[in-house]
């Protein structure tokens, strides 16, 4: 299986809020680097670098405004003397009046993200595009034929809505890759989302469009992140009702639970008849992740690959999250192995 990936990722290194003090970012440069080294040490296939799109094919998944902040978020921070990261600490809540976009960056931060967990820093933008561009590259692979490919993206993008970032996110690398494969006259896409997260920013960009089905594994948002998406009640509005499937599992769900679940999302992948599929293709499902809550074991890796072969699509997968390091590279290959059926 071919990897697109960028070494751009190294640009972006974040903090994060945690315990009322600033610490280094879960999301973190090592986890691709890990990742990349079991691309390479089980030989999955040829590792290329993507192709440099512009920032107008970002545009669909996200607002024209929305990719201008990200653009130059980290300027208009520095021009104001600042040099640390950039952190949103202010929200249009429901209960304040104004909808209009702030000029100040520190009013533009807060009306363009949904959390403080998406800091900007001088590499952050060139990151989140050769990302974005990893996943854009994965849907050429796909046009040409290609049965599957693997688009290593770091940051990743599913927390990342039409026009806010958070959680780690920036650009929704899956949903801009799932708007081109539309561009390309695929007439559906699906985007499967096993991160353990709610993808409340893929959900949000598809919600009332029929095109593109989303559906979601993840931990109950009554008790995990993102809290305020994610529930199986969510299912689409407009022309897209019917095509958003949220599936929660509570807090300590084992594989057993996992795969009925998967089951039931190959069911409605079944009948959208989606030309192609895209993977958000987290890892933090895992038993050992520091800020999950399932209980998925190494070699239940391989079997959701095994799986999700079964809806025999072509298929991108597109890394999001996965935080135990030391784990995130075999149990994210074991998703392509198992899919390819070695192993
Ligand atoms: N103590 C992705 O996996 N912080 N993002 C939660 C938990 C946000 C995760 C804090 C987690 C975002 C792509
Ligand atoms: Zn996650």
């Amino acid at each position: 299986m071919l990897t697109i990936y960028s070494s751009d990722h190294l640009l972006h290194q974040g903090v994060e809020l945690k315990d009322g003090a600033v610490s280094e970012s879960f999301e973190k440069p090592v986890r691709a680097e890990a990742v990349l080294r079991q691309v390479k040490a089980v030989e999955l296939g040829d590792v290329v670098s993507p192709t440099p799109y512009e920032r107008h094919h970002y545009i669909g998944a996200h607002s024209e405004r929305y990719v201008d902040f990200l653009a130059s978020a980290w300027d208009e921070w520095k021009a104001t003397g600042r040099h640390c990261q950039a952190l949103p600490l202010v929200w249009p809540v429901r209960a304040l009046p104004s909808k209009a976009m702030p000029r100040f960056i520190d009013g533009k931060l807060g009306f363009f993200s949904m959390d403080a967990g998406s800091p900007i820093n001088a590499g952050t933008w060139d990151a989140a595009r050769a990302s974005a561009n990893s996943a854009l590259t994965g849907v050429d692979a796909l046009s040409d034929g290609t049965r599957a490919a693997f688009a290593l993206c770091r940051p990743p993008g599913h927390h990342a809505g039409h026009e806010y970032m958070g959680g780690y996110c920036y650009l929704n690398n899956a949903a801009i890759a799932a708007q081109r494969c539309i561009e390309q006259g695929a007439q559906r896409v699906v985007i499967l989302d096993i991160d353990f997260h709610h993808g409340n920013g893929t959900q949000d960009i598809f919600y009332e469009r029929n095109d593109v089905l989303f559906v979601s594994i993840h931990g109950d948002p009554n008790v995990s992140f993102p809290y305020f998406s994610g529930h199986a009640e969510e299912r689409g509005a407009g022309a897209g009702a019917g095509f958003n499937v949220n599936l929660p599992l509570p807090p300590d769900t084992e594989f057993a639970a996992y795969e009925a679940a998967l089951q039931q999302a190959g069911a409605a992948i079944a009948r959208h008849r989606a030309d192609a599929l895209i993977i958000s293709l987290g890892v933090d499902t895992f038993e050992g992740d520091p800020i999950s809550h399932f209980r998925l074991r190494t070699p239940d890796f391989l079997h959701i690959g095994r799986i999700v072969a079964t809806f025999d699509l072509p298929t991108l997968f597109v890394m999001e999250g996965g935080y135990m390091v030391d784990e995130i590279g075999i149990n994210a290959v074991n998703v392509l192995l198992g899919f390819e059926g070695r192993a």
